[in-house]
């Protein structure tokens, strides 16, 4: 049992070249009862059937970009695994900082952003009860050199970290993604968003600007205040605050 706590610190390093989608890989093994060890990553060069939200396709090009997905036990059930996006959205700024000195923006609840271009996005799937242990894959795709002809593939603005003039090493950048990761998924385990809330109202890209919020069902309008102890978005409406939960809103500048 010690064992197998340790070999999850040490983490679990496994690369492919090609796969339909690293998240896809991590959920099946899960699905079919196989046994993953908390803390194993799964890194490609490309994704055949690279994943967003909402059945969106991410852009996944061979040997272009970083593919990675993290799977994680949390014991404390779903209710606790809600604001997992943001801790992560934090780890990836904290990763980009400590190695280039960028200073990204976030988007609620998934966006990682430079002057409002995507550089790269968060996938956060659960397979769990309610009750009971949580399994968590984090898949995090971040762009470092796109084709010149990405965007007629991408229906919004995009960026990768050559065109931000980054020298990258790919090696070092999972390292360090991986233990900026498992910094602040520690953090998340002894005290939920209760610190990070503020520090991720600090880099938020939409602070004080008017937002359409889409529900699935429904739109609202208002000023992005930012995100409370839970992971949810305030938004002012009308000069009263309002806060909205759930991992399949997105969010728009008007
Ligand atoms: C996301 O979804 O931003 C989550 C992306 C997570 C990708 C990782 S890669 C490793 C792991 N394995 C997977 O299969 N997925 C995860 P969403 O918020 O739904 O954004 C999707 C939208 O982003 C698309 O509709 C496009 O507008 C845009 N997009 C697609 N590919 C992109 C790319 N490479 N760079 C920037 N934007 C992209």
């Amino acid at each position: 049992n010690e064992y197998q706590k340790l070999s999850g610190q040490i983490g679990n390093f496994e690369t492919f070249a090609s796969i339909n989608s690293t998240n896809t890989e991590l959920m099946q093994r899960l699905a079919s009862k196989q046994v993953v060890t908390s803390g194993t990553v799964v890194v490609a060069e490309m994704q055949n059937a690279g994943r967003g939200r909402r059945g969106r396709v991410w852009q996944s090009p061979f040997g272009a970009n970083l593919y990675y997905s993290y799977y994680w036990l949390l014991d404390d059930g779903l209710q606790a695994a809600m604001g997992v996006s943001v801790a992560v959205g934090l780890a990836v700024f904290d990763c980009l900082h400590t190695l280039y000195g960028l200073q990204v923006s976030l988007k609620w609840p998934n966006d990682i952003l430079v002057n409002n271009q995507k550089l790269a996005g968060v996938l956060v799937e659960l397979d769990g009860q309610p009750e009971g242990p949580c399994h968590l894959v984090i898949g995090i795709g971040l762009n470092i050199a796109m084709p010149e002809n990405a965007s007629e593939h991408i229906d919004q603005a995009w960026i990768d970290l050559k065109r931000l003039g980054m020298q990258v090493d790919k090696n070092v950048l999972i390292a360090q993604l991986t233990y900026c990761l498992e910094q602040r998924l520690a953090q998340y385990q002894v005290s939920g968003l209760s610190d990070m809330y503020q520090e991720w109202n600090k880099v938020n890209a939409f602070a004080e600007q008017l937002v359409t919020l889409n529900t699935g069902q429904k739109t609202w309008q208002g000023i992005c205040v930012g995100i409370d102890q839970q992971g949810g978005l305030i938004l002012r409406q009308d000069g009263n605050e309002k806060t909205y939960y759930g991992g399949e809103i997105s969010v728009r500048k008007v």
